[in-house]
């Protein structure tokens, strides 16, 4: 008897720099009621999914606190909690967070069918630069408006399955889905934002898609999980952002991929003990690993001649 969950990846299109909290979360509503009429039990939605991708734009971190979240739910979420927990429908959300003790954190909620929080994760690898850079054609502060998270990636029991989170950037790591993967991960909720246009390396923007692709595919088989990716997509403010939202089986195959780059779901009905074929076969961690041999991977990045070159102070 396999154990079943209809998942749904529920991406947004733009949201603008004026759009009201209240108006995003209307989106977020009708969303999770298609991803329910389509038989969802879990909606994944983007990072940042309430607002505008503000790391854009060099402001005060007071201007842009307009955008952080210091409760959840809070008063303009709560429609979304409510209406979750009437169709009992759980949901991964990707917000800004102001702590009560004033830390800033790109984090995520998952909240089971009853409403409940089950837990909170906050972006492990945060991408882009701390101050402004004129030369770019907008910016990517996220080092300036967030602090990287301070805990690692958990897994948890939910859904009726083991449950893991991350956000944007932490799916190009492989670190981030292996570390799920010995805890046993069955199904890796991811939201995303990523800019087409790379100003670092332009070079990389035909292959954004393909990306994309390659590091959920690679992280899904790797680790016998499903992954659930959902994509704030395209042009938000002028920047053009990729929407290619997937759902990734352990096989690596893709099950659902967007076709828009709008306010979109996309619906999968996961058999989620395909992930023991693959974790008591060929990724038989416990047999196959030779983690006495995989030392340098958790040994500190400062020690001289681990990392390669940083393009950090590469002039365009
Ligand atoms: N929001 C992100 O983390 N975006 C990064 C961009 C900067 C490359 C990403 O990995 O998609």
């Amino acid at each position: 008897m396999s154990r079943w969950l209809g998942v749904a990846a529920a991406q947004l299109g733009p949201i603008g720099r004026n759009e009201p909290r209240e108006a995003v979360v209307k989106r977020l509503v009708r969303l999770l009621r298609e991803a329910h009429e389509r038989g969802a039990e879990l909606v994944v939605f983007p990072e940042l999914a309430l607002t505008t991708f503000f790391p854009r734009w060099a402001l005060a971190r007071s201007v842009a606190d307009q955008w952080f979240e210091t409760e959840m739910p809070g008063p303009a979420t709560k429609p979304l909690f409510e209406e979750a927990a009437l169709l009992r429908v759980g949901f991964f959300l990707g917000y800004a967070e102001l702590t009560e003790d004033g830390h800033r954190y790109n984090s995520a909620v998952l909240v089971e069918r009853d409403g409940s929080i089950v837990a909170r994760f906050r972006k492990v690898h945060i991408p882009g630069h701390e101050t402004e850079e004129p030369w770019r054609s907008f910016q990517h502060l996220e080092r300036h408006y967030f602090e990287p998270g301070p805990d690692s990636f958990g897994v948890w029991e939910a859904f009726g399955c083991r449950v893991g989170m991350m956000l944007c950037n932490d799916r190009r790591w492989p670190e981030s889905y292996r570390v799920m993967g010995l805890q046993g991960v069955e199904l890796i909720c991811c939201g995303y934002n990523t800019p087409i246009h790379y100003a670092p390396d332009p070079s990389q923007d035909v292959l954004a898609g393909f990306h994309n692709q390659l590091v959920l595919q690679a992280g899904a088989y790797q680790n016998g999980t499903w992954v659930v990716a959902a994509a704030k997509g395209g042009i938000e403010e002028g920047v053009d952002s990729l929407a290619q939202s997937s759902i990734v089986a352990p096989s690596g195959q893709v099950v659902a991929q967007s076709l828009s780059a709008d306010d979109e779901v996309i619906v999968a009905r996961c058999d989620l003990d395909w992930c023991s074929r693959y974790k008591s076969t060929l990724f038989d961690f416990a047999r196959y690993r030779r983690p006495e041999l995989y030392g340098l991977i958790t040994a500190s990045s400062d020690d001289p001649g681990r990392s390669g070159p940083s393009r950090r102070d590469v002039t365009p």
